[in-house]
């Protein structure tokens, strides 16, 4: 179910967003520069087994709740009930997050119950065209990453928390898709003035799965800063955001983001079902609004 904005008036842009060097093997300088570290001793690790070999693995053991509770703790919830969570409901789910679970993929708590799923993640991706520069910005364990390069995009990875940059790097490896994506450990935040790409992803953490009792999401409640301040931040990098939100955002809110710009962004919102659940809200700004078969090349 897709909703296109008439409001904002603005004819479509052509400007050219310049991407900066960044998926060349080293870190990039002004990365460098602010601390943050490429993945090359995670990767170093992990290559030790090929991607054929981690594909040859047989099916995986359930994990042990005691593993998954270690991340556990962002909300209210006790760590027992989350872990009893991610040991029944996301691992029945496993399939639909990733179909090549079964080949090695990894996860931990949080990326149980943040990671987009794969057919979700592919139809975002869809927005991008192959050669496409994209900077996802909470990249969690790899879910839009890895979909966005299975589209033929480049993409610079960025992830405060190390631990998840290297099972995603993992599970890129997974899907073949390591050489399109560069994983940067570091604060979005403070990375984004120096960045410059065709497209920004924004799946910020919504504050854990208890963010469904409020009856409406307001996007003051996103992590680790208000939905405005993301959204501006990203528009450093680049005027085409896709940002993938609750299915209980206040819908009125997300639309003002297109406002932001001036002229006004072109604004399209669509509900994300998987097995006819509706799983969450995704907002395209820009050039990526608009049906997938008409995406071209953004920058
Ligand atoms: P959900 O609404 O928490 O659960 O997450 P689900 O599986 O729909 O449960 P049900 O009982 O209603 O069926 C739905 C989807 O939202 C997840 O698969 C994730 O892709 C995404 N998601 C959920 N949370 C809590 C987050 C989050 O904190 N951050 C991000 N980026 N995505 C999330
Ligand atoms: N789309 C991802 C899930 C993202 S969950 C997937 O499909 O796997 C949100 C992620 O944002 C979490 O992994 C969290 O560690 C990360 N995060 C939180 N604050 C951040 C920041 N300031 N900069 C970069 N990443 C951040």
């Amino acid at each position: 179910m897709a909703k296109r904005s008439a409001a904002p008036p603005a004819p479509r842009r052509r400007c050219r967003a310049h991407a900066v060097p960044l998926l060349h093997r080293t870190p990039h300088r002004f990365l460098r520069l602010l601390g943050a570290t490429a993945l090359k001793a995670a990767r170093r690790r992990l290559t030790a087994k090929s991607t054929r070999e981690v594909a040859r693995r047989r099916e995986p053991k359930r994990p042990e709740a005691a593993d998954e509770t270690r991340e556990l703790g962002v909300e209210a919830r006790t760590p027992d009930t989350a872990a009893a969570d991610v040991a029944g409901k996301y691992w029945a789910h496993r399939h639909s997050l990733f179909s090549l679970y079964d080949r090695g993929v990894r996860m931990d708590a949080e990326g149980w119950y943040s990671v987009t799923p794969e057919a979700v993640a592919a139809s975002q991706a869809a927005r991008a065209a192959p050669g496409d520069l994209v900077v996802d910005a909470f990249a969690g364990v790899g879910g839009n990453s890895i979909q966005f390069a299975a589209r033929g995009c480049y993409v610079v990875a960025v992830e405060i928390d190390p631990h998840k940059v290297a099972l995603a790097a993992h599970n890129a490896m997974v899907y073949g898709v390591e050489d399109r994506i560069e994983f940067v450990v570091g604060d979005f935040f403070r990375l984004a003035p120096f960045l410059r790409a065709d497209l920004v992803f924004l799946s910020p953490p919504w504050g854990g799965p208890s963010y469904i009792q409020a009856p409406v999401y307001t996007l003051d409640m996103l992590k680790p800063k208000d939905g405005y301040a993301i959204f501006q931040a990203a528009q450093k990098i680049a005027p085409n955001i896709i940002m993938f939100l609750p299915r209980t955002v206040d819908m009125s809110q997300v639309e003002e983001l297109s406002w932001l710009a001036s002229p006004p962004l072109y604004f399209e919102s669509e509900e994300n079902y998987v097995h006819h659940r509706v799983k969450g809200i995704t907002a395209y700004f820009g050039k990526t609004a608009g049906s997938p078969s008409s995406s071209s090349k953004l920058g």
